[in-house]
């Protein structure tokens, strides 16, 4: 994978790996090391000794971030036959193929971590690993389009550029090159509403309708407020997470209001209004009973775009196969012109 580490750290059935076991460091001295690490906002990259529940940490985030992107891709995807023009089209294709490589970078920076792609895609496809729950709302028009854009990307985006400072070496790397994409995704988003705000008021009533449909679920996508993240407190410890889920949250709100006024729409919240005290933007409350039932598997699109990942992943077992065997067989030719 791109600028990733490809070194992992020895299997205990690799002879050629001396170990000393008489100067080993225990336990301990191994933990120290790595909090004086973190402390020292040092990286850690994946042939570093690591506690086993920052592992099993960042194999969650890391993988459920996979499975968001590549899940991610289905909604945009529905519209791609559907694009008002050529350019649009060229466009959507290119920002959809960006999504399917950010789950690959990704999922490449969990295998670090010594979990099978096969394991992790086994725990989406099961229903038991997460993913973002805002790709658990249907597209229903074209400005649905422009929105996860401006939106959807525009609260990735704040939620991702700190994760560039994570403190493992390869997800770090990884989420500089996904900003850069996600960063783009969400200029075309807000330039294509921009276009429809110019055109008839139908179109600007699909924006506004879009924009009423998708604000409260992006608010959300931030997680659960502070106190109520189970995850938060440690994973802000060991600098995996650098800004709250709240924090984020806020600096979405206040960064995209300017936005919407420029753009000419409404967002859906009578209590979104300046704070001067607090120099932030209040906003109303997040109906997070919706939020946990989306997430548990009962929102409106769970079991469709569950259903549709496992009909690709079985449609393509006949090329996964193909390739195996491809690869087989070139190994064997390789072995057989050496010797
Ligand atoms: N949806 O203790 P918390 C994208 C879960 S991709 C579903 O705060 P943590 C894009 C959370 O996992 C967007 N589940 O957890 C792609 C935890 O459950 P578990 C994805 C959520 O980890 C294509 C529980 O709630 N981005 O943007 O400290 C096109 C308690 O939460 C959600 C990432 O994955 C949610 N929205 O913080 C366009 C970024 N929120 O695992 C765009 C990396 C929370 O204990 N991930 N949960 O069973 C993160 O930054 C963090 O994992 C989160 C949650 C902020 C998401």
């Amino acid at each position: 994978m791109y600028t990733q580490a490809l070194d992992l750290p020895p299997s205990p059935e690799d002879k050629s790996v001396v170990r000393l076991a008489h100067t080993a460091p225990d336990q301990a001295d191994l933990q120290a090391a790595f909090d004086r690490r973190i402390d020292a906002d040092g990286r850690i990259e994946p042939q570093d000794w690591m506690p086993e529940a920052y592992r099993k940490t960042l194999v969650r985030q890391i993988s459920q971030h996979a499975h968001s992107e590549i899940v991610g891709m289905l909604p945009e995807g529905n519209w791609i036959s559907r694009a008002p023009s050529l350019k649009r089209k060229t466009i959507l294709i290119a920002k959809v193929q960006d999504e399917a490589g950010h789950g690959l970078y990704l999922y490449s920076a969990a295998e670090t971590l010594g979990t099978s792609r096969d394991e992790m895609l086994a725990a989406l496809h099961s229903g038991k690993a997460k993913y973002s729950s805002i790709f658990n709302y249907p597209t229903l028009n074209w400005a649905d389009v422009g929105v996860i854009g401006w939106l959807v990307d525009g609260a990735a985006i704040m939620n991702q550029i700190p994760l560039c400072r994570c403190s493992y070496g390869p997800y770090a790397r990884a989420m500089v090159r996904v900003c850069k994409e996600e960063s783009f995704h969400q200029r075309q988003g807000y330039e294509a509403l921009l276009s429809m705000m110019k055109g008839t008021a139908e179109q600007h009533a699909l924006v506004q309708d879009a924009v009423n449909r998708w604000w409260w679920k992006c608010l959300a996508m931030f997680g659960p407020p502070d106190d109520q993240s189970p995850n938060s407190a440690q994973g802000m410890r060991w600098g995996i997470k650098r800004i709250s889920n709240d924090e984020l949250r806020q600096k979405f709100v206040d960064a995209t209001v300017p936005q919407a006024e420029l753009l000419g729409v409404t967002l859906p919240d009578p209590d979104l209004k300046w704070n001067e005290s607090r120099q932030h933007y209040d906003y109303g409350a997040i109906d997070w009973d919706e939020f946990w039932a989306t997430v548990n598997g009962n929102g409106p699109c769970n079991k469709e775009r569950l259903a549709t990942r496992v009909k690709a992943w079985n449609d393509g077992q006949w090329l996964r196969d193909a390739a195996l065997a491809h690869a087989r067989k070139e190994s064997q030719r390789t072995r057989q012109e050496a010797a």
